[in-house]
């Protein structure tokens, strides 16, 4: 998901780019991730933690000279991205700064190369980049890896997760959520990216052991 493209969507956001030069001036102590609250919600629930799923945009900058390296809002036709939180799914300094985030939170997180990306860099980050980036989390899904949740989707008992099940589950979660229902099309989109990334032997279902990610959650 790292994949890096241009972004020239978000660079019509001039005044964010304002804020990161004031910012990236600013000295990093190395191996820290440095967290800035932009917006909190007043009702600021559920709280992310590890294992959850996470539904968020975020724009990469290099912290050197506020240049725009990464936007999730011009991959994947501009839809907000799912992830695992606190797995390795994204760049370990992710994983920290986006530790007890809330639905409609966002974020500046400041990530040193050690906790980003490393020594060698990443095609367009420069080796040793500090990196910043600016997250907006729209739903946090409680406990996703949890034998609970799996149960819950498992409709028919079976240790596997059909398409169905999983789309039959998203489609309540954002009626609970929202109150109202998503169209088929959105959630056809999400429960697409959920299999790309968790169905490992790609034969159309999300077995027990390719969404069990924790030794200790036995089935
Ligand atoms: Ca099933
Ligand atoms: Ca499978």
């Amino acid at each position: 998901m790292w994949r890096l493209v241009s972004c020239t969507l978000c660079l019509l956001v001039s005044f964010q780019l304002s804020l990161w030069t004031v910012w990236a001036a600013e000295d990093e102590p190395d191996g820290e991730v440095k967290i800035e609250v932009l917006f909190k919600p007043e009702t600021c629930t559920p709280k992310s933690k590890r294992g959850d799923l996470i539904n968020a945009h975020y724009d990469g900058y290099l912290a050197k000279d506020g240049s725009q390296f990464y936007c999730s809002r011009s991959d994947k036709a501009g839809h907000p991205q799912w992830f695992v939180l606190g797995v390795g799914q994204v760049i370990k300094g992710l994983d920290i700064g986006m530790d007890d985030m809330c639905p409609g939170e966002k974020r500046k997180i400041t990530v040193p190369p050690s906790l980003a990306f490393g020594t060698k860099g990443k095609d367009p980050v420069p080796p040793n980049a500090t990196v910043i980036f600016e997250v907006e989390v729209y739903a946090v899904s409680r406990g996703p890896r949890s034998m609970e949740a799996f149960k819950n989707m498992d409709a028919d008992k079976d240790r596997t997760l059909t398409k169905e099940e999983v789309k039959e589950y998203l489609k309540l979660e954002y009626e609970k959520k929202e109150g109202k229902p998503r169209d088929d099309a959105y959630l056809q989109k999400i429960m697409d990216d959920i299999f790309y990334k968790n169905d490992q032997d790609k034969d159309g279902l999300i077995s027990s052991k390719e969404y069990n990610i924790y030794e200790h959650d036995e089935l």
